[in-house]
């Protein structure tokens, strides 16, 4: 399982560079700035989105953790031990996103609308340590008592109004994650609001939740950025979600308030999300991503590098579009060990980003302009092949993270 020493890993490197350099490739400045683009990889896989605020509450609003693996972190200390084995398999700078559910209370009774910077601290410190930005997403679902379906379209006011004070209350920790980390937090809202059959008034509920981000995101701050994340439908609102992607589209461009976040698996099964960036690039807008992998339709499957992953990655190195669109992961499978799978998850999304940087875009372009069809898609076919490979297990060595073998001394069944 070993990859090999780091003379044999240095040797293949160099016949890769060679090849790479063949076709107009810098391998070595390409992993310069591939060590440099940040992913923000989500805490949640750890312990299937249970979070440390209602040990005992199930998922809702439309998602579910299915699998039951041996071995998920019951306690924070546990999370931490775990979280920690994770990221250390994870080659290049990492952002953790969390979700408001992990915060510490420090044994005060907290409802979320109430919440702040106090119970992060912690957060930021671990966070400092390991050199590491911090994502952030308030948690308008798996709630005691409320009905997952109405958050920030909730009718009722008194409701709608805790939500919206949820949604503000987190802006604020992002910000203070910015201000003290010196990376912009980008706080993402989802919400599973939607109707299980059919719905007459549609208008309403999207009226109800342009006013609620009105509200949400009315103090403009510096460190904190944020986006609002659509889907199609999910379970529970399968005839209808307010909080669609068009919605949320024409609510970044007219409020400037938000950029768009979009999520591999909340669009129809046989969309993909690559190709819709540059119409969002085309007016100057950044986009939030949450990768995912969906297996029929938003199953939070474990990301790999599959076709609309590699796509992903393709049109964001095409532009070199790396300040505008910000790479997330998102999956939750409790059917494997749970390190395992945030690691694997986040080393495939980089895997993917750098098959897409080691492209030979310029040509690419040349040829397209030149209307060289031919030749174009012939070189497209033929860099397939270029032994990527040994980038990737340079790239690992050189970060001071495992290439294979860490498969080895992984605890499974
Ligand atoms: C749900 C969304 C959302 C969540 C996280 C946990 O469909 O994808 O991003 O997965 O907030
Ligand atoms: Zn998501």
């Amino acid at each position: 399982m070993r990859i090999g020493n780091s003379g044999t890993i240095e040797r293949n490197y160099r016949v890769a560079k060679g090849m790479y350099a063949e076709i107009g490739v810098d391998t070595d400045k390409v992993l310069e700035k591939l060590a440099e683009i940040p992913i923000s990889v989500h805490c949640w896989q750890i312990d299937d989105l249970q979070g440390w605020e209602f040990p005992q509450k199930e998922l809702d609003g439309g998602i579910a953790a299915t699998g039951n693996a041996p071995g998920k972190a019951g306690s924070p200390e546990e999370f931490m031990r775990d979280l920690n084995q994770a990221l250390d398999l994870i080659p290049g700078h990492t952002k953790l996103a969390l979700h408001s559910i992990y915060m510490n209370k420090h044994g005060k009774k907290l409802a979320r609308n109430e919440i702040g910077p106090e119970e992060f601290v912690e957060w930021v410190d671990y966070a400092k340590e390991r050199g590491i930005g911090l994502d952030f997403n308030p948690t308008y679902f798996a709630h005691p008592g409320y009905d997952s379906n109405s958050t920030l379209t909730n009718p009722d006011e008194g409701i709608r109004r805790f939500w919206i004070e949820h949604g503000i209350a987190c802006r604020k920790i992002g910000d203070y994650f910015g201000r003290e980390l010196g990376e912009t937090c980008i706080t993402n809202h989802w919400i599973g609001d939607g109707s299980k059959d059919i719905c007459v008034d549609k208008l309403r509920p999207r009226l109800l939740l342009k006013d609620s981000l009105d509200q949400i995101f009315a103090e403009k701050l510096e460190y904190n950025k944020d986006s609002c994340e659509s889907k199609v439908f999910g379970l529970g609102s399968e005839s209808y979600v307010p909080g669609s992607n068009e919605f949320y589209t024409e609510y970044a461009a007219h409020t400037g308030n938000c950029i768009v976040c979009m999520d591999a698996g909340h669009f129809h099964p046989t969309e993909t999300i690559g190709p819709k960036f540059t119409s969002y690039l085309a007016f100057g807008d950044e986009i939030q991503l949450h990768v995912s992998r969906p297996v029929r339709w938003d199953s939070d499957h474990v990301v790999i590098l599959d076709d609309p992953t590699k796509e992903i990655m393709e049109e964001i190195a095409t532009y070199q579009a790396y300040d505008k669109v910000h790479i997330g992961t998102d999956y939750f499978d409790a059917s494997i060990n749970r390190i395992a799978a945030t690691a694997i998850g986040a080393r495939s999304t980089r895997k993917a980003l750098m098959l897409a940087m080691l492209r030979p875009v310029d040509e690419l372009k040349k040829l397209e302009y030149d209307g060289n069809t031919t030749k174009r898609l012939a070189l497209l076919e033929e860099v397939k092949m270029l032994p990527a490979g040994f980038v990737w297990d340079y790239f690992c060595e050189t970060r001071g993270v495992a290439g294979r073998e860490w498969i080895a001394r992984l605890s499974t069944k």
